[in-house]
This record gives C-alpha cells, structure tokens and sequence, in this order.
C-alpha cells in the first residue's frame, strides 16, 4: 500500500498552517492581514520548498557516495507547467495542505492558479522530458536534466479579432522552485581560431584560441519523486556576460555603453525558447543556445567525474547521456574535443569512450524539422568544432567505404556534410554516427526512420543499433493531479492507489465495465469536468455550452501536418448539413462542442490562417439561432500544460488526425485515453499502439495508411486531383463569404485543391466525415460509450512514462535505481 514516507519537517496541517505564517512573516516580510492569495501562494510554496530541500540534499550525497552510474538527459525544452500542485502530491501532502490553506481563509484550488506555469518548451518533446523527469525520481534513478533557463518561455497566445497575437512570456518574477549556484559557472568560448603545434611527443596538439568569453550560471530545480523521498535535479544554465579583464577594463575606461552592450549580448543567448515547433530555421543565435547549454553541461559532467579519480575508459560506466533530438548534438563533438585537445587522450580511444556514452533519440522525420548547419556559421563560431566534425565523417566515411567497397553514392548520401551550396553540416547524421543507440518514439515511426531517413544507417551499422521506445506519460500529473475525482475511483476498485506506481494495475477496474453503480459514478466524474470547463468557456469567451452535448476536443500546436483543418472542414460540412435540414430533422441531432486550442509558431502564416478560420466559423456558428446547442465552436485561448490538465479530463472524443506517418507519436493521445475519453485518429504515431492495447472497438480509426501516402502524394502531383465532392462545397462555402472575407482563407483552399494536398486533407475527408457520424451514433448509446471508455482505461497501462524509463535504463543506459532505505 501506499505509504507516506519519513521525512523531516511538517506532517499536518497544523504544522504547516504555522510555516506559512512563519514564510509570510519573514520570507514576504508581509503580515497576516494584508495576505492575498499571491502571497498565500508564494508562503504554501516556500514552505513546501523547504520539504523538498531536505530530501534533495540526501538524494545528491546518497547518489555521490554510492558511485553509480547517472543518467544525463539533454533537453534544450522541459515543458514543466506548474510545480506546487505536483509537489503536494508527490509528498503525499494535499490533504494537509488544503486543510491548512482552508483554515487559513483560501480555497487550495485558487492558490495554485497562483502559479506561473514553467512553459519552456514548445509541445511534444519538451512536455516528454517533464514527464521522463517525474518518472526518473519516481523510480528512483540517478539521473539529472540539463537544459536552459530562458527568461522567455514559449509566447502567451492572445486571440483578438480571430487573429493569434503572440505577447512574451515573463515567467520569473517570482519562481521559488529555482536555486540560483552563483558558484557554479562554466565560461563558454565562442569564435576564435585555431592553432596547431607539436607536443613534446611531436603529436599534434589543437588550441582554440581568441574569441568571446560568455559565462554559464547553473540554476537547479529539485523534481520530486512520488511517494518516494528520491528528488533529483534539473540544472538550467543562464548565460551572463564574463566578469574578465575584458570588461573591466572597458567599464574602467569610461566605456559604459560598450560594456553594457557586451553584457547584453551575453544575456541574449538564454533569452528566449525559439517558439519553432517542427520547423528549423538556422539562426546563428539558435547554435549559440545550443553550444552554450551543451558545453556547460559536459563542463559539469566531466567535472563531477573527475572528483571519482577514475580512469577515462571507465566513463562510460559513469555517465550516460541521453540525446533529445538533434538539438544537443554537439555534445558529442564537445566530449571529443575536451578527450583529445584538453584531457591528451588518442582519437580511437576518445571515440570509444564519445560513442558508448550517448544515446540519440528522434522525434520527427518532416524533412523541414531535420537540423542543418551551414559549414561557414560553424567555422565562425566554433571553428575548432569544424575541424573535429570534418575528422569524425573522414573516419566514418572510410569505415563505410571498407564495407562497401566503391559505392560513392552511398558515401554522398551518408556524409555528415552535405555537398550543398552551402554545404550544410547534417546533425542526424551526426548524432547516429556518434551515439551507440538510435530510437524512435513509437514502433511506426521507428520503423519509418530504419526503412526512409535513416535506412543507410542501418545497413552500415546494423539493426541492432537502431530501436524503439514508445512513449509514454506520467499518471502522476495526468491522471491522479488532473482528474483527481477518477483517480480516487480506481483507487478505490484497484486496491488503492499502486496503480500510480505500476499503471498496468489499472486492469482490475475492468471488471466494472458494466458494474451499474460503479459507471454511473464514472459518468457523474466527467459530467463534471465538462461543467468546469462550460464555466472556464463561459467565462472566457462568453459562450453558454450545454454540458451534455458531446466535447470533441483538437488541443495541439498547429501544424499543416496534424490537420485541424481537416477537423475545422468537417465542423463546416456538420454546420451546412445542419443547416439543411428541417427543424425536426434537427431535433433527431447529437449535440456537440469542437474545442480547439493551440498556437502557431509566429512565422508559420498557413497555421495562423487556420486559427482565423476557426475563430470565424465559430462567430457564425455559434449565434446562429437554427443551430443552438446542436453546434458550438470554441478556440481556447493560450494552450498550455495548466489548461490542458483542466481541457483533458472534459473531453469525450478528442482527434489525432495527423496524416499517415507524419506524427512521430502523439502523446496526448495517451493522455486523453486514460481520462475516460474516446479517440477519432488516424494509424499513425502511439494511435497504432493504443489501439493495439485497448482494442479496435474502442477507437475511432479512419483515413489512408502510411504506406499509401506516398502513392497519392504521386498521383496528386503527376496524375489527376478531383477533391472530395463534400470537401467542394465547404470550399463553396467559404468562398462565399459564410465566414467572412474569402481571400482571407484562400491560401487554406488553394493548398488542398490546386496545390497538391500534401497532406491528404481531401482524400481523408469522407472517411473522417463518415467516421464522425459513427461517434454521433455510439455517443447516442451512453451506457456502452461508458462501458467504452472504462475498458480503455483499464487497459492503459502500458502508456506510463515509468514502463518507457525503465527501457530505456535497461536497453540504452544500463543504469538501475538506487534503493532508498529509510
Ligand atoms: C525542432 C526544432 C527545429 C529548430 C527550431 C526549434 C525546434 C523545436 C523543436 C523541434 C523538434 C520537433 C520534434 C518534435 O517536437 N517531435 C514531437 O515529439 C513528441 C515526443 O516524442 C512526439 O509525441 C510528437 O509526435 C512529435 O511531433
């Protein structure tokens, strides 16, 4: 059973009613009466905060002491949301702490609204390494996240006149989940050249020499375990500017304007997140970011190493360093050079020691997404890096050549430079060559990878080399934090709450499938989620939305790709349907909700054009008096991990529409199943493997396979195109002005029907169409869509983010967990 373990400090709400007097008095120098729920928050936080130290501490001497292997996560994003909620729970202390806030005069559920959500990320992947962090301490694995403190995280999205805003995202006003370490700092060079000379071996020695200094700040975060006192550490580097002779000197000399402007361009590099999700745009700054954070975070690493006076060749029984994506790719190269140009080792033997340590794992294969560099921005900036990334391909190449003897085209497709013009540096390249594993997310897109981009690859290093890790999410935040009410459910059927520690446990619900009392609770439990999110609804936006009606949810950045277009389509073809019909034909009508949310990175103009049409159809639509509650179209404002733990739990179907082999995996997917809603997908990414898992009666599937995309694509381009004949009248509809200025749209229109349907919007349109009106018949049927949904939890287990930490700790880190006693 689940326990609470022993830890210092406060245990009930007494306890913790007089820290947070004691924060608001001291910490806050405020007094109790003039205690708004700011303050509140700020004291319940800082009081917490001290819970979390003590434990923090201990896990860091327990795992230096103890001398075992750590694993290294290297994410440029971590998608944290809030952390006090998070905190309680894990603790084991909600109860405590909403009986003393209650006491205090607040309401728990106000104060942590309170919160600024820690939104440094961009989706997927960065929300991945927030839910791999939690699981980490969970299972009580060594193991840090480096990544970057920006000052900005991803833009707040304001919708006016339909159309996004972008304002900036100010978050660290006051954050007491972060530790600044004054004394940790690592000076980062940049620019420069490089000198060769002769050591007195006569071996040829590199020094890069020159350039500019810029200093790395560590800032940890502690990232508390559940229901363990295992708490590990998030290190974020700040970047300032280097308190060298340099400056000095300029600040001496009466130079203030130029020694500002150094401290500011120092500063600029952990300034913002680049809010590009998918897309690669090659910004100088971007590399800056990239090198800054990576060369930190090794400085660190090897650092820690060092004090364990081993020999190098055992580093990588030390460390394990796990790539998010191509974007911390130059730790490889960095590892490499402070091995052969600082530490004096031989080049094979740093190889070595280079590729056991790191892991790369892919998440997209969108040609627009994969990293490039140009050869002439990295001979600028980090020149000495150029020259090694040059050695590591003639090395490779070789290796390839003596395999396969005479094939020149393969070595130009797997060069890590590519011969373009410019010549670009190709970063997957790199990081396959350099690491001694390669995954993908989800078994389809792990196998598209070994058999599309990649596939070389896989010839040259073997099969072995490459595998999957599915993804997963941590029931922690989406289940038991998010939807408490279901939680405490399975709980009370699944023999208290183990399930949030092994998710496979959730099987025991299913013999309530059809148990009469136990469904009918379960319904009551989303019935009120979709009540709280009417009033958020109602508040927001000022629309009235029948609780009752069936909440179709889309909650995901915009992208072409993931097709809200086809989603905002099929709204429009439902509303014309509607709107022919007789009134008593209507009345016949499944009510429904569209909920949208999401935003467009600021430079994709076709995804901003999608949000306008939303917006729009939803401003007809939902004052239309023929329409009532039969349609609503809602866009939420500013989607982000606070509001999709209040959208998830709502919802009764939601859509992961992507086409066929585009979404790497999805992961919201699992997150929307394992609250009690139904899915309308398409056979990509995780939906695949969900279906695999909770049965294909219980998923809406429509929509051609991957392997059929290809061919269309083809057929679009070189054969005929006719779009869907439902699809034209939408068109029809909008071009006519139904939804405000034609032009505005017809980029939108002209991509499907004149531009080729890249993204097979209207081959997919009638089977979507028609798979729709499916759900409109089993929502009909509510005592089996229950019956539905709770045979889809139950059978959920495998998507926790804990099952994916403990392959990846066996099949690509080879670490275990360190046992906490007590
Ligand atoms: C790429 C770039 C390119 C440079 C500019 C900034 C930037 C930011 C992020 C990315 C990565 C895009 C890849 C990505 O987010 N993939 C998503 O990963 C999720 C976790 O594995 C997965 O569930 C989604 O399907 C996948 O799209």
């Amino acid at each position: 059973a689940w326990t609470k373990h022993q830890v210092k400090g406060f245990t009930d709400a007494d306890g913790f009613e007089k820290e947070v007097v004691r924060h608001v008095e001291t910490s806050l120098a405020r007094s109790l009466f003039n205690c708004d729920e700011g303050a509140a928050y700020s004291a319940a936080a800082l009081a917490f905060r001290d819970r979390l130290i003590t434990e923090w501490n201990k896990t860091q001497q327990r795992q230096t002491f103890s001398d075992t292997k750590r694993v290294y996560y290297l994410s440029l994003e971590f998608l944290m949301g809030r952390a006090f909620d998070n905190a309680i729970l894990n603790l084991g202390l909600k109860d405590v702490a909403k009986e003393g806030l209650t006491e205090l005069g607040f309401r728990i559920e106000d104060i942590i609204e309170q919160e600024h959500d820690a939104a440094l990320g961009n989706g997927g992947l960065g929300r991945l390494a927030a839910c791999f962090l939690d699981s980490l301490a969970s299972l009580d694995y060594p193991a840090w996240g480096y990544g970057l403190r920006y000052r900005y995280g991803i833009f707040k999205q304001e919708i006016i006149n339909g159309y996004q805003v972008e304002v900036p995202d100010y978050w660290l006003d006051f954050n007491p989940w972060e530790f600044p370490r004054h004394d940790v700092t690592v000076d980062i060079q940049f620019y420069g050249s490089v000198r060769k000379s002769q050591d007195e071996n006569g071996k040829s020695v590199a020094h890069w020499e020159g350039g500019e200094i810029v200093t790395a700040v560590a800032y940890d975060v502690p990232i508390p375990g559940y229901a363990t006192p295992s708490t590990n550490n998030l290190r974020l580097w700040s970047s300032k500017a280097s308190s060298g002779e340099f400056d000095f000197q300029k600040f001496n000399n009466g130079e203030y304007e130029s020694s500002v402007a150094d401290q500011q361009r120092a500063e600029t590099i952990s300034a913002v997140l680049y809010p590009n999700d998918n897309l690669d745009r090659g910004k100088e700054l971007r590399l800056k970011q990239q090198y800054f954070w990576v060369a930190a975070s090794l400085h660190d690493i090897v650092r820690r190493f060092k004090k364990s006076k081993r020999q190098w060749s055992e580093f990588p029984d030390q460390v394990a360093i796990q790539l998010n994506d191509t974007h911390p790719t130059l730790a490889i190269v960095e590892l490499q050079r402070i091995l052969v140009d600082i530490e004096g080792l031989e080049w094979d033997a740093a190889w070595n020691i280079v590729t056991s340590t790191f892991g790369y794992t892919n998440h997209t294969v969108l040609p627009e997404a994969l990293e490039k560099w140009p050869v002439g921005l990295f001979q600028h900036l980090l020149p000495r890096h150029l020259q090694i990334i040059y050695d590591i391909n003639l090395f490779f190449l070789q290796s390839v050549e003596k395999k396969f003897p005479g094939d020149r085209d393969l070595l130009t497709r797997v060069s890590i430079i590519e011969e373009s013009q410019p010549k670009m540096v190709r970063m997957a390249f790199l990081a396959i060559v350099g690491s001694h594993k390669v995954n993908g997310v989800a078994e389809l897109h792990s196998d598209l990878i070994q058999t599309t981009i990649f596939r070389d690859f896989v010839s040259i290093f073997g099969a072995d080399k490459f595998t999957n890790v599915t993804n997963g999410i941590t029931p922690r935040r989406w289940l038991h934090q998010a939807n408490p009410r279901l939680s405490e459910l399975i709980a009370s059927k699944a023999g208290g709450h183990d399930f949030l520690k092994d998710l496979t446990l959730l099987n025991k619900i299913e013999e309530y499938a059809g148990d009469k009392e136990f469904k009918k609770e379960w319904a009551e439990i989303k019935y009120a989620n979709k009540v709280r999110l009417a009033r958020y609804i109602k508040q927001t936006l000022d629309v009235t939305v029948n609780p009752a009606a069936l909440f179709d949810v889309q909650v995901k950045r915009i992208h072409e790709y993931k097709r809200q277009q086809l989603n905002i389509f099929g709204v429009i073809h439902r509303y014309l349907t509607l709107k022919a019909m007789s009134p008593e034909e209507r009345k016949k009508q499944q009510p429904r909700v569209s909920i949208f949310g999401g935003k467009a990175a600021p430079g994709y103009w076709m995804a901003k054009q999608i949000i306008h049409l939303i917006n729009n159809v939803g401003a007809v639509v939902n004052k239309d008096a023929d329409i009532g509650d039969l349609l609503k179209v809602i866009f939420l404002e500013d989607y982000n991990v606070s509001k999709a733990e209040m959208i998830i739990p709502a919802s009764d179907l939601s859509e992961h529409i992507s086409t066929a082999g585009t979404e790497a995996s999805g992961t919201s997917n699992m997150k929307f199943v394992l609250n009690g809603g139904l899915i309308i997908g398409t056979c990509d990414g995780a939906n695949i493997e969900i279906t695999r898992e909770i049965g294909q009666e219980n998923i809406f599937l429509f929509g051609t396979l991957s392997e059929d995309v290809e061919e269309l694509r083809h057929q679009h381009t070189y054969g005929s195109h006719n779009v869907d004949s439902n699809l034209t009248k939408v068109f029809e509809a909008i071009q006519n002005g139904t939804f405000g200025e034609p032009n505005d749209f017809g980029a939108m229109v002209a991509a499907v029907r004149d531009h080729g349907d890249y993204y097979l919007v209207s081959d997919d349109f009638q089977s979507y169409i028609d798979t729709q009106n499916m759900v409109d018949t089993e929502y009909r049927n509510q005592d089996e869509w229950v019956t539905k949904c709770i045979r889809s939890v139950a059978r959920m287990g495998f998507f926790s983010s804990d099952r994916c930490i403990n392959e990846y700790a066996e099949g690509i880190w080879n670490v275990e967990p360190l046992a906490v006693k007590n």
